[in-house]
């Protein structure tokens, strides 16, 4: 085995599969038409007749410059909806491809030859047999990235023919390597290698990735990463593999969001911002402040694949639905409900994001049982973590203790779904007499909302505000001396990541967060007191 093999003979395999998996065929909407079978005898008529007319194009202009004409190969050919056929070519120089060398040819609908767009490189001279083998020049490439370690993929090399910007033609190894790692050097550096020399001629990096400008709903304008493909921007972030997509208020059918010119204002683009916004936030928090990268520690789950197919995405589709009142994670991706503009506005806030991010990340680490005191706590460490990344976003204000505020019934200015400062702030559920429950005598035990994911998270809720806060609980009249919101929820995420099960209950979430703050700060610490004394003040203990 070589060491191409030996390194990615795995991932290559897993590439595979995914595709097979046909993630990408549930997106839709950006493929252009294709003439169905361009074998077929109307398609090598049309595409006949546009060589011919490449080829009548071509002799004038090598009779003008006194040169031999252009080679070419047809690579097929489009009809666009109203009934125009372009038939695309690649230039070609005594069978070796010329780099960027290309020309479309457009016929009207009934066949009148409507344009020529001509990009040949006219009289080419270069020596086409090249004096150094693919080997060397993928080695020298890797070599000028920094090295075979970096690469996280096989490099592909091609023979082309480049010309520079001084007309000088080259013979050249097109190397393409990749670095998708996931850190700040993630890229897919192009490198052509001369192949006689063995110098570099030209360089750049593949990774096709654009920061446009997003009108989000509720973060005002927004930097957006993008990925350019084919002159169309889409809403899909390579490095950090997160992609959005548009249920066109479907429950079924994924569409991906495209634009041209990467300003993403219009109505329907705004919660697929907010959404794109809020995903990257949260990567962003989890990866700066916790060391995780992903939801599953490995950069995703991927679900939809890229527009380019170079990988899979940590996917978020929305507009689900119609009127939908929800958000949720099922195992995959994020879904997203516009709301009914009553209850709730397109449920995108970057709260709500942060929310099922993290009921991927309990999913992938403790499992937290979604019933009962362990579904409570899996809905208490979504509202934890949601209003942590809301922090991060925007720093810390009385609106990070609010869940959902954003989005909340938007004909009422500062309420909010839950209130982790106050769960009884919340009112109106009946499910206790005092809607939520923020102490553990208080609790709910019947069997709606799954026994009360929804309500006794409330219990979880102030306890981490209390740890970060402080306060006076209004039941125990116990008091502690809160300790930052940082060290907070560097316990709570390590009680999770490392000392929870699936079936943690209220008590083992106890035990949990104060293993992880002695493990953190020491079983003496202020931060393990202040965690020990706000359980005992919601009545776990
Ligand atoms: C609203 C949409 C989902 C409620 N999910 C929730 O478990 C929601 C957070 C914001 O609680
Ligand atoms: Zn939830």
């Amino acid at each position: 085995m070589d060491r191409f093999s030996s390194k990615f003979g795995l991932s290559r395999r897993l590439v595979l599969g995914l595709a097979a998996a046909g993630a990408l065929s549930a997106c839709g909407g950006e493929e252009v038409p294709v003439i169905p079978g361009v074998e077929s005898e109307v398609g090598q008529q049309a595409v006949g007749r546009a060589e011919q007319a490449l080829a009548a194009h071509l002799d004038k202009a090598a009779q003008a410059l006194g040169t031999a004409r252009a080679e070419f190969v047809s690579k097929g050919l489009q009809r666009d909806e109203l009934g125009f056929e372009h038939t695309r070519f690649q230039q070609t120089f005594r069978g070796v491809l010329v780099f960027g060398g290309e020309a479309i040819v457009h016929h009207e609908p009934g066949g009148v030859l409507q344009a020529i767009t001509d990009d040949f490189r006219p009289g080419i001279q270069v020596d086409v047999t090249p004096r150094l083998s693919a080997a060397e020049a993928i080695s020298k490439a890797i070599s000028l990235h920094g090295g075979f370690d970096l690469l996280t993929a096989p490099p592909e090399s091609e023979l082309v023919i480049y010309r520079d910007d001084n007309g000088r033609d080259f013979l050249t190894y097109k190397v393409q390597l990749r670095q998708e790692d996931g850190t700040e050097h993630t890229s897919m550096p192009v490198k052509l290698i001369d192949a006689h020399t063995g110098e570099l001629v030209f360089e750049y990096d593949n990774l096709q990735t654009a920061t446009g400008t997003g009108s989000s709903l509720y973060s005002g304008t927004v930097s957006v990463t993008t990925l350019l493909y084919n002159s169309t921007y889409y809403l899909e972030d390579t490095t950090k593999r997160i992609g959005t997509f548009d249920s066109r208020n479907t429950t079924s059918s994924v569409y991906r969001f495209a634009d041209a010119d990467n300003v993403w204002n219009s109505t329907t683009q705004r919660a697929g911002v907010d959404a794109h916004f809020g995903a990257t936030k949260t990567y962003d928090y989890f990866k700066n402040v916790h060391g995780r990268n992903g939801i599953d520690g490995n950069g995703g789950p991927g679900y939809f694949s890229a527009i380019n197919g170079a990988t899979t995405l940590i996917s978020s589709r929305v507009h689900y639905g119609s009127n939908y009142n929800n958000a949720f994670w099922n195992g995959s991706l994020m879904t997203y409900g516009d709301g009914d503009g009553s209850v709730f506005s397109p449920l995108v806030a970057v709260d709500i994001c942060g929310h099922e991010m993290q009921h991927g990340v309990t999913e992938r680490t403790a499992g937290l049982i979604y019933s009962g005191e362990s579904g409570a706590l899996n809905e208490s460490w979504s509202d934890v973590f949601g209003a942590m990344v809301e922090r991060y976003a925007y720093g810390e204000s009385s609106d990070t203790w609010k869940i959902g505020e954003d989005a909340y019934t938007p004909g009422t200015a500062g309420d909010a779904l839950r209130y982790m400062d106050d769960p009884h702030k919340k009112a109106g559920g009946g499910y206790t007499s005092n809607d939520d429950p923020c102490h553990y005598s208080e609790r709910y035990t019947g069997t709606s909302d799954n026994g009360g994911v929804h309500i006794n998270s409330g219990i979880g809720n102030k306890a981490f505000y209390m740890v970060a806060k402080g306060g006076t609980h209004h039941l125990s009249g116990i008091t502690v001396t809160g300790i930052g919101a940082d060290a907070a929820a560097k316990i709570w995420y390590r009680a999770l990541t490392t000392y929870m099960t699936s079936s943690t209950n209220f008590k083992g979430a106890r035990a949990a967060t104060l293993n992880a703050a002695a493990s953190l700060y020491g079983s003496t610490s202020a931060q393990y007191n202040a965690v020990a004394t706000a359980w005992l003040a919601v009545g776990v203990f």
